[in-house]
């Protein structure tokens, strides 16, 4: 799949598959279950893997092939392999890859589910997960053990927006013959190419910024040709989280504006952000393109921006909050991220309901953390409605306090 071809261009045409019967412009819906073989020799060879052509689509459909090839074309990849969600896309690299007895290397703070899963299941089927408070080239050396078999991260991290510096943690992943697995969901292609920077495999949840419209669950995995034809006879096959033929062709259609979405949530999240900072009720604002982030000064090399989700928190604490949250009018109050609307969430109680209270401290999720994804409305319109909750949230936390009498 790899091109010389600019993301834009890539994003609208790679990996067509296209309509060969009537030329239709658009890639049509192939909303069909099964394809008719032209004799018994024909279905044999393609279940023996000797003939190209569909069989079945739990296993592959043209219309999520092309999706699949699009994805791979963006990251950099031999190729891809689409899942029901961005959670499928997750286990099926777990299960694809590990088994009884394998160590795992990741970070404290993730995606909740992700977390739940590490914790919870991994622990069921004899799997190892050691989860770094912090990491990089060193912390990770010094987890290494001889089952170490994946180290698995997400950069920025999600909620607490921490930076990862990828290049010498998958250089020493190579020199260990260990699977470096990277979710690029908060960055996407357009900010950072993981394959680019020594990972064997990249995952998206390609519900977030891929599709860009909320209006889909899905996922995908992008890797060597091998890898992927490996997901597919595995955990795709035996574990079945398939992605239907209208969610990929959403997601087609949304990739077409990647590019340029992303750099309008961008722009938007700059202006956003500088305001926030500057606002007397908001305490700590993470978002890597501060130049005080200590993620900051990968952007340039590592990653092309500092991507669109920021976390705060409010001077007033979880209160304050808790009211701001509420006071929201124009952003809406939702999990998810990366869509047109600007969607404000308390990681805490939500996303990262799947962490005990100690494990929220020791990830540095505080009680009162505010993940904002900022959207593509005009940048002063966020604004304002952030300011007249904010002030929604002084008045009630002002009214709550007992008087000095
Ligand atoms: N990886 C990351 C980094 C995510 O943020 C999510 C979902 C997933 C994987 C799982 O993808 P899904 O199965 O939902 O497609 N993150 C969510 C979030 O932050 N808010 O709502 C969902």
């Amino acid at each position: 799949m790899k091109s010389t071809r600019h993301l834009e261009t890539l994003a609208i045409h790679a990996g067509r598959v296209g309509d060969p019967s009537f030329g239709s412009l658009s890639t049509p819906i192939h909303q069909t279950s099964t394809y008719v073989f032209d004799n018994v020799a024909q279905g044999a060879s393609r279940f023996a893997g000797e003939s190209e052509g569909f069989i079945y689509s739990r296993l592959g459909n043209p219309t999520v092939r092309e999706l699949e090839q699009r994805v791979a074309a963006l990251e950099g990849a031999e190729d891809g392999i689409a899942f029901a969600s961005g959670m499928g896309a997750v286990a099926a690299v777990i299960f694809g890859h590990l088994q009884q007895g394998d160590h795992l290397i990741t970070s404290k703070a993730l995606y909740g589910c992700t977390f739940a899963l590490f914790t919870e299941d991994l622990a069921r089927f004899g799997i190892e997960v050691s989860f770094l408070p912090e990491v990089n080239a060193n912390t990770v050396a010094a987890e290494l053990r001889p089952n170490t078999r994946m180290i698995y991260l997400e950069t920025p991290i999600n909620p607490t927006l921490e930076v990862i510096e990828l290049a010498p943690i998958m250089a020493l992943a190579k020199q260990h013959d260990v699977l470096s697995v990277v979710d690029n969901t908060f960055m996407t292609p357009v900010l950072q190419r993981p394959i680019e920077l020594g990972a064997d495999l990249v995952l998206h949840s390609a519900t977030k910024y891929l599709n860009g419209h909320g209006d889909v669950i899905a996922g995908i995995v992008c890797g060597s040709a091998e890898a992927v034809t490996n997901l597919r006879g595995g955990p795709l096959k035996t574990m079945g989280a398939a992605l239907g033929p209208m969610d990929a062709w959403l997601i087609i259609r949304g990739l077409k504006t990647l590019p340029v979405r992303v750099e309008r949530h961008q722009s938007n999240t700059e202006h956003v952000a500088q305001w926030l900072r500057q606002h007397s009720q908001v305490g700590n604002i993470y978002w890597p393109g501060f130049k005080e982030h200590p993620g900051h000064s990968l952007i340039g090399t590592q990653m092309a921006g500092p991507g669109a989700l920021i976390a705060f928190e409010l001077n007033g604490g979880y209160d304050a909050a808790v009211a701001m949250m509420n006071a929201v009018k124009l952003c809406r109050l939702a999990v998810s991220l990366g869509d047109a609307e600007t969607l404000i969430q308390h990681p805490a109680s939500m996303t990262h309901a799947t962490y005990s209270p100690e494990e929220l401290a020791e990830a540095g999720i505080s009680p009162g953390l505010i993940r904002l994804s900022v959207g593509l409305e005009h940048h002063e319109d966020i604004v304002a409605d952030l300011a007249q909750a904010l002030a929604q949230a002084q008045q009630e936390t002002l009214a709550a306090r007992p008087s000095a009498a």
